[in-house]
């Protein structure tokens, strides 16, 4: 059924993108914001604007009864949860279809399914996607652990089933630490997620992050739009990503992209997907899949020239993607900076008045971010502030093309990330795209890279 009027569940950039898609298709949309948010560019943009409750996300962001009933009062026939908030929460996606509003994203069923790290790893092993070594489901015997860890090899890694975030793992090194740290990990995963259930996997020492991005029309139909190398991250942070990934041949493209869109087809997947693996020493290997549009989406949308938002709103419609398998090209390389309102050293969030802001442009620009001179960034959500997305013909074109915008990028008042990235973009490693999960952390660590003398 045609969508006529979409409330955009969430703030900032995202919720603008989602606006911008919204729009070019001649559908309204409603903004929904906390009472720190009334003068943020979202909720200028939108055609109706609710408040829906005070600073804090629960209390707004979060608050299901009161998005319900900002879409009801405003008339939306349907709803994008964005990323993050709610946009994983399956019950939430029950509760908005329960009213006869469409929700754009994956079936109910399939977010559960996938937010469980337990049954997620299950449910790709029986699709035929290539697994991490490990338990075959939860474990709670720890001598049934110490089998498993015997046969698989030491170091493993102890995971909670509800985990996000990188939070309630423990890396075993020996087998004497197995007990106590299966203990920890079940503990520290009740107190953080209400669920003590863990598995065991091989722990992979210096991966690579690749993820798929995949998308369903929810009646059989899937296809893949290639894989994004998100490898450079701090304490889960993403910090910048690409596509394509600098160590995928086209023929690894197109041999996982197939394995993962006919998963996707199998399941009747319905809408966007990202599929994340590990990669090491030339094998991917299952970690999660996020049911939700990711902030880096940009980097794909650069290469394949696909709106992914605008096939999001088509699925939801009950419409076939726009394009099949064989229409998906894949050309040249895209580049996202997360910009965050940090110390772009020490991260302590930094937020505040804007007092001037000048956006980079040019060909193959591409600034998400709701910023504006004299704005107000309020210290209550993520300090993620925009997105500059660059695109080039070839990785180094696309460098160059980076430190230029990067150069041409002007947020006064507050201070951002943007000499990170300046820095890590004279860095060999990342020129030559030679970095691990690990290269960032390590690099913070040991070099002098914001010290002056060198
Ligand atoms: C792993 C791993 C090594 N071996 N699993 C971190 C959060 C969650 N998404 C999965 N994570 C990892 N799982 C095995 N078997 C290392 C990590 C990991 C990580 C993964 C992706 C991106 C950044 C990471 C940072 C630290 C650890």
């Amino acid at each position: 059924m045609a969508i006529r009027r979409i409330l955009i569940a969430n703030r900032g950039e995202i919720a603008l993108r989602i606006h911008r898609a919204a729009h070019e298709m001649g559908i309204e949309t409603v903004a929904v914001h906390s009472t720190a948010d009334a003068d943020a560019m979202h909720v200028r943009l939108a055609d109706h604007a609710v408040c829906i409750g005070p600073p804090a996300a629960r209390d707004s962001y979060l608050n299901v009864a009161a998005i319900i009933s900002a879409a009801e009062i405003a008339g939306a026939d349907a709803i994008h949860p964005g990323y993050g908030f709610l946009s994983e929460n399956a019950r939430f996606a029950e509760i908005v279809e329960a009213h006869g509003i469409t929700f754009i994203g994956p079936k109910p069923e399939h977010i559960r399914t996938m937010g469980d790290k337990v049954t997620a790893k299950q449910t790709a092993g029986a699709l035929g996607l290539p697994l991490v070594p490990g338990s075959d489901g939860a474990v709670s015997d720890p001598a049934e652990a110490a089998e498993i860890a015997a046969r698989i090899g030491y170091p493993v890694i102890i995971k909670a089933a509800s985990g996000g975030g990188g939070r309630g793992m423990k890396v075993c090194e020996r087998a004497e630490d197995l007990a106590s740290l299966m203990a920890q990990a079940g503990s520290e995963a009740k107190a953080a997620f209400g669920d003590d259930t863990v598995y065991i996997e091989k722990y992979l020492g210096n991966p690579r992050h690749i993820e798929f991005q995949v998308f369903g029309d929810g009646a059989g139909q899937a296809i893949h739009l290639g894989e994004r190398d998100c490898s450079l991250q701090r304490r889960h942070q993403k910090v910048l990503e690409e596509a394509p990934s600098p160590v995928i041949t086209p023929e690894e493209r197109a041999r996982m992209g197939g394995i993962v869109a006919k998963a996707m087809a199998d399941m009747g997947y319905r809408g966007a997907g990202t599929i994340e693996f590990l990669w090491e020493a030339g094998e991917f290997y299952f970690i999660e899949m996020n049911t939700r549009l990711q902030v880096e989406h940009p980097v794909t949308e650069a290469i394949t020239g696909i709106d992914l938002v605008r096939e999001q709103i088509r699925v939801a419609e009950g419409r076939p993607l726009s394009v099949r398998q064989e229409d998906v090209a894949f050309s040249g390389h895209a580049i996202e900076c997360r910009i965050n309102a940090e110390d772009p050293w020490t991260f302590a969030p930094s937020p505040g008045l804007v007092s001037s802001y000048h956006a980079a442009g040019g060909m193959h620009v591409r600034v998400d971010s709701g910023l504006y001179a004299g704005y107000r960034i309020p210290p209550y959500y993520d300090s993620m502030i925009a997105k500059l997305i660059v695109y080039g013909r070839t990785r180094e074109g696309c460098i160059m093309r980076l430190r230029r915008a990067l150069a041409e990028m002007v947020i006064e008042g507050v201070k951002t990330s943007i000499p990170l990235h300046q820095k890590l973009l004279t860095e060999k490693d990342i020129l030559e795209g030679e970095y691990s999960i690990k290269w960032l952390e390590e690099w913070l660590s040991t070099s002098n890279a914001h010290d002056d003398r060198g």
